[in-house]
């Protein structure tokens, strides 16, 4: 199904009064809101076409039915995504499980929709029907030559797939590592991995770059290969210039300051981009801003601080992209939470007095600093961002149009209910 445009203007006239005054409220007390606008209406965020099904536990999944069957579908679902907020305009594949079979009309399709190809991400961490070798014991890092060089292939094809498709940067997570101790040498281990990723980089185009995603832990683990943002700095930084750090929120030990990570990974020049999502205890399943909405802020903050010191362009110079997984929630809805989420935590971000903020940091005045930063964070932007999206053509409330039109209830009627389809 597509959403048309009179559809949406229909549902904004609907709700335009009430609407209206709470913009006008607001927007009297913020001087710089016309520019907060124009950022929000160019920040976008890519969905992963791995969020687009139910995902699972460790022990089940649960699908609610509609999903997409073919990659095709996918970009439809991006697509719906995008028509209702107009923040979605970019989809990241996965491959081996969204293989594209004709270049030429996948990229048709995706830019009918208005979509881009964001980056692409490879799978090491699962053994494919066709492979001669098994990843049980690593992937880049294992001991055998083998093993690595398999690894490095399919990185290889996975490159030459997003450059028919336009798309701009590798992603590699790795689960590599050890669950035991004594079962790998680490440096041996850091050192396979390094020499494996030099062999990818150097297949890279030149306008390319590759994303080197650590994780703090897996269920199942004693020690990962790229565990933290140290280890992958340091393969970034040996690699060379195209490769960056790529910060999942959810990757990290419980309470990590990654606030100060992505400060000063900016600082460096190697931050490549975010993935979002949200925990209460560890691992990256949960809707970002569901479970820490402040620090989500804060992250937001140190972001806009570091890029506009480095004169980077918020919307196009690091990677945005969502990486959850739904296993209660419709998966569409979900994702525009997400979305609401990123774009008021941006906005807040905007707002911040940076000239009082750095005035209270020079004097030490610890409590005007709090004040400014919680004073933001407390003010109700939700309307600045309902506003910046329907200027841009989407839904003043997207999630209630999706139930309101009843559009899971359409795709289950389309695609039906039992299909997988996060290849997981
Ligand atoms: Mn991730």
């Amino acid at each position: 199904m597509r959403i048309s445009q009179q559809t949406i203007q229909l549902h904004n006239e609907k709700l335009f009064s009430a609407h209206q005054r709470k913009f006008d409220f607001i927007a009297t007390e913020i001087p710089q809101v016309e520019s907060i606008i124009q950022k929000l209406i160019e920040f976008n965020v890519a969905i992963p076409s791995w969020a687009l099904g139910t995902g699972g536990t460790r022990f089940g999944r649960f699908p609610g039915g509609g999903e997409p069957r073919s990659l095709e579908e996918k970009i439809d679902d991006v697509g719906l995504l995008h028509a209702l907020n107009q923040s979605s305009g970019a989809i990241s594949l996965h491959i081996p499980w969204d293989i594209p079979q004709n270049y030429q009309s996948i990229q048709q399709h995706a830019a009918s929709l208005g979509i881009r190809f964001d980056a692409v991400n490879s799978n090491t961490f699962q053994d494919q029907p066709d492979q001669q070798f098994s990843y049980k014991f690593g992937s880049l890092q294992h001991m055998d030559a083998r093993i690595r060089k398999q690894a490095i292939a399919h990185n290889k094809e996975v490159i030459k797939h997003g450059i028919e498709l336009g798309s701009k940067a590798l992603t590699v997570w790795l689960s590599d590592g050890s669950s035991f101790p004594g079962q790998l040498n680490f440096r041996k281990a850091f050192q396979n991995t390094l020499e494996s990723l030099q062999e990818i980089y150097s297949s890279l185009p030149a306008d390319w770059k590759i994303f080197i995603e650590y994780k703090a832990f897996e269920p199942n683990f004693y020690a990962m290969t790229v565990g933290d943002w140290g280890q992958s700095l340091l393969y970034a930084n040996k690699l060379g210039p195209k490769a960056y750090t790529l910060v999942d929120l959810g990757h990290h030990l419980p309470n990590a300051n990654i606030e100060q990570i992505v400060a000063l990974l900016l600082m460096e020049g190697k931050l490549a981009g975010f993935h979002f999502n949200d925990s209460k205890y560890g691992d990256d399943d949960l809707t970002v801003g569901s479970i820490k909405p402040y620090q989500l802020f804060l992250i937001f903050n140190e972001l806009v601080e570091g890029m506009d010191a480095r004169g980077l362009n918020h919307a196009a110079d690091l990677g945005w992209m969502i990486d959850a997984s739904h296993n209660v929630k419709d998966p569409l809805e979900d994702l525009l939470q997400s979305v609401e989420a990123i774009m008021l935590a941006y906005a807040q971000a905007l707002l911040v007095d940076r000239k009082k903020l750095n005035d209270a940091q020079s004097s030490n005045d610890v409590v005007e600093a709090q004040e400014l930063l919680q004073s933001t964070f407390r003010s109700d932007l939700r309307s600045i961002v309902a506003e910046a999206r329907m200027r841009a053509g989407g839904a003043l409330d997207p999630i209630l149009f999706y139930r309101e039109h009843g559009v899971r209830q359409s795709l289950v009627k389309e695609r039906g209910t039992v299909f997988k389809a996060t290849g997981l």
